[in-house]
């Protein structure tokens, strides 16, 4: 289980993969593979152009580099569209670094983020409003600028964990960071536009491609999340403008809630007089079940509900799953813990498969919505394979499953992390 979250699901990842890029992989076999990783991590540009050119690596790993994609250390899930994540222990940082921050696109990363180009750039706001806008950065950067650190969950993440599979990207528990934000909060854009009292949800909508013949990817908000102080319209991650796999130049940052709230390359909010009735807003996109159902049922399409906010989850980061020690010595226990638009109360560990649980010392987060963060102290007093187990609850009497319960796409994921030591 814990290894699970360590090892790459090789099949299963190489599946996820187009064919022609399969191939690819299994003629040349995996080492040769991430070793092309490493030529593009260490900047060889001039090796790298020259087996582009003569047709030894794909075209897309080029454009890739050119963002910084895969990030090091990164378990790549699909390079077109591009989604990776880093294992937990990559994790352990209170503000998640830019280059540790998983990427999760539904299509191709948009031309203008790729080139860094502002030029007529625009975010219109337009619908149920009494003006209508078309703001340029420089209009954006008039308002009053915001910093806040914010959990960004993908509701994919913990996929792989589901049984029965499900379909889609098979994010381990590495679809979640807390990077730092900067922007201008939504509510100020949208009083400005001078929002209607038939004003129900948000459409927004960035500069994406169709995915394969569809529609763009698009989400929605309701009104009165919009105009939550705390929702944000970023223009800045961590202290610098957002690189483009992040959404280049401007995202919607929607804190609690899950990640495909969270628009990236915005160019438009609609505001409309209904829920958002987008692609990724309809069928079993997005939404789960209104009640619990058996693993692999799949309910009607009338029982699905639009998944919103996070559910209460912890992160062990330490230590390294399969990590070693000796009988005796203290072990450091640490990670983080989040529970969407509530309130951690505590977290607990287990070291003896969950029948003992010990109370962890909790540190607050730097804001609400960034991730709390615990830690413990343990020391096995024998040999042997052990786990580590962490359960956090939050002030709503909420706290996380030992097994996950079941729904179609896998979302919301949030059972028990366990982290496998071997002490000797
Ligand atoms: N325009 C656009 N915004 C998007 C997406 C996308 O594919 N296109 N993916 C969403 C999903 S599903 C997630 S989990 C987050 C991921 O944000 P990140 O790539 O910055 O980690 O962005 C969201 N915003
Ligand atoms: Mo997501």
């Amino acid at each position: 289980m814990s290894k699970n979250d360590q090892i790459p699901h090789l099949t299963e990842w190489i599946n996820s993969i187009p064919t022609s890029r399969r191939e690819f992989i299994t003629k040349l076999g995996k080492g040769a593979f991430f070793a092309s990783f490493g030529i593009f991590g260490a900047g060889c540009e001039a090796v790298n152009r020259g087996l582009v050119d003569r047709g030894m690596l794909p075209v897309i790993f080029d454009e890739l580099q050119t963002v910084g994609l895969p990030k090091p250390d990164m378990l790549v899930h699909s390079e077109s569209p591009f989604n990776g994540e880093l294992p937990p222990h990559f994790l352990n940082d209170a503000v998640t670094p830019t280059h540790r921050h998983f990427v999760r696109n539904n299509s191709g990363i948009p031309e203008r983020a790729i080139k860094s180009d502002l030029n007529g750039w625009r975010l219109t706001v337009d619908g149920e409003v009494n003006n209508e806008l078309s703001l340029s950065m420089e209009d954006l950067l008039r308002f009053p600028q915001v910093t806040m650190k914010v959990v960004l969950e993908c509701a994919g993440n913990g996929r792989d964990l589901f049984e029965p599979k499900v379909e889609g990207t098979p994010w381990v528990r590495g679809a979640v960071a807390c990077s730092e934000w900067i922007g201008v909060r939504l509510r100020d854009i949208l009083e400005t536009a001078g929002v209607k009292t038939s004003a129900v949800y948000t459409g927004n909508y960035g500069d994406d491609l169709p995915e394969n013949g569809g529609e763009s990817f698009s989400r929605g908000i309701p009104i009165e999340k919009a105009m939550d102080e705390n929702t944000l319209i970023a223009l800045k991650m961590n202290g610098e403008v957002l690189p483009a796999p992040h959404g280049f130049p401007a995202r919607l940052i929607v804190p609690g809630w899950i990640g495909s709230s969270m628009q990236k390359w915005l160019n438009r909010i609609w505001v409309r007089d209904q829920v958002h009735d987008s692609e990724k807003m309809s069928g079993y996109s997005y939404r789960i079940p209104a009640y619990p159902v058996e693993p692999g049922e799949i309910p009607s399409v009338e029982d699905m509900r639009i998944a919103t906010s996070l559910r209460v989850k912890s992160l062990i980061t330490r230590p390294i799953s399969n990590e070693n020690f000796e009988i005796g010595k203290p072990i450091r226990i640490r990670g983080h813990a989040w529970a969407g638009e509530d309130e951690i109360d505590r977290v607990l560990v287990s070291t003896d498969f969950g029948v003992q649980w010990k109370e962890t010392e909790l540190i607050q987060p730097s804001n609400k919505y960034a991730w709390y963060h615990w830690n413990a102290e343990v020391a096995f007093a024998n040999k042997g394979y052990y786990e580590i187990w962490a359960r956090a609850y939050d002030d709503k009497g909420n706290d996380q499953p030992f097994t996950q319960p079941w729904n179609p796409k896998g979302y919301l994921g949030n059972m028990v992390h366990r982290v496998a030591v071997a002490i000797e």
